[in-house]
C-alpha cells in the first residue's frame, strides 16, 4: 500500500520513519511519498494562501498549487483523504476499509481550509473523503493525517507482527478494551484480579467481556445504544 502526503509541513511526518510503520516502510510493506505544496507554486514568495472571497477571518489555500500537486500524485485508483474538522467522524470501520485500498493521497490543509473547487474537481474523478478526528479544532490536517495513517497502516497485512493483537482491541468488536495486567501480581498493595491467575480460560474470557461491557457503559454509552444518539441531543431519531 502507498501513502502520498501533500503538505506545507513535510517535517511533521518524520515520525513515519520510526516504530512499526518505520519498519514496515523499510520492509517495503508500505510506501510513503512526501510532497511540499510550496514546490508547486511559481511566485517568488511560494504563496499557497489568499484572502477569502466574501470576506471573513483567516486565509484560504489557493487552488492552483493544489491542482498541480495532486495531479502529480493522484492515480485512477487513488482515494483522496482530506482531513478536516468539517468531515465525517473517523472510525475503526473506515480504517479497515481504507487498509484494503492500494493508494491513499492525503491533502493536508492549513488555515481556514482549501478552496472548495479543488475538492469538487477531484471528487469528479476519484473517491474523495473529508475525514474528521473528532469535535475539536487542530491548526491543520497534518496531525490528523498522521493519526489516520497510523490507524490504517497498522491494519495492512504484515505491518503488525501478531495479527491476533489486532482483533482483540478497542472498537474491533464495538466495545472498549478490557483492563490489562502483568507481573508483579501485587504492586503498591494492589492485587491483580484473582480470576486472571486462576488458569480458567472460560472464566477469564467471561470476566474480560463483563469488563468491556461495564467500561463501555460507563465511558461510552453511545457505543452501546447508537439509536439514542442524534445531532440535537434529544434522543429523537430521524
Ligand atoms: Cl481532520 N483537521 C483539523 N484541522 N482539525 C480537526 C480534525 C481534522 N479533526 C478534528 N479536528
Amino acid at each position: 500500500m502507498r501513502f502520498d502526503i501533500v503538505t506545507i509541513f513535510p517535517e511533521f511526518f518524520g515520525a513515519l520513519d520510526v516504530s512499526l510503520l518505520g519498519k514496515a516502510r523499510q520492509a517495503g510493506v508500505i510506501e510513503v511519498g512526501l510532497h511540499d505544496l510550496r514546490d508547486f507554486t511559481h511566485d517568488r514568495h511560494r504563496t499557497v494562501d489568499d484572502t477569502p472571497y466574501g470576506g471573513g477571518a483567516g486565509m484560504v489555500m489557493k487552488p492552483e498549487p493544489w491542482g498541480e500537486a495532486l495531479d502529480s500524485v493522484v492515480r485512477e485508483d487513488s482515494v483522496i483523504v482530506v482531513p478536516s474538522p468539517a468531515g465525517h467522524p473517523f472510525t475503526q470501520r473506515e480504517a479497515r476499509e481504507l487498509s484494503t485500498r492500494e493508494h491513499l493521497v492525503f491533502a493536508c490543509g492549513r488555515y481556514e481550509g482549501i478552496d472548495q473547487r479543488v475538492i469538487d474537481h477531484y471528487a469528479d474523478r476519484n473517491e474523495v473523503r473529508e475525514i474528521s478526528l473528532g469535535d475539536y479544532v487542530l491548526n491543520g490536517g497534518e496531525v490528523a493525517a498522521m493519526a489516520i495513517i497510523e490507524a490504517v497502516g497498522r491494519l495492512v497485512p504484515g505491518v503488525v507482527g501478531n495479527p491476533a493483537s489486532l482483533t482483540e482491541e478497542s472498537h474491533e468488536d464495538g466495545l472498549l478494551e478490557y483492563p490489562s495486567y502483568t507481573k508483579p501480581a501485587l504492586w503498591r498493595e494492589r492485587a491483580v484480579p484473582a480470576v486472571l491467575l486462576s488458569g480458567h480460560h472460560g472464566a477469564v474470557a467471561q470476566w474480560r467481556h463483563e469488563q468491556q461491557l461495564e467500561r463501555t457503559r460507563r465511558v461510552r454509552p453511545d457505543l452501546l445504544s447508537p439509536d439514542l444518539l442524534s445531532t440535537d441531543g434529544s434522543g429523537e431519531s430521524t
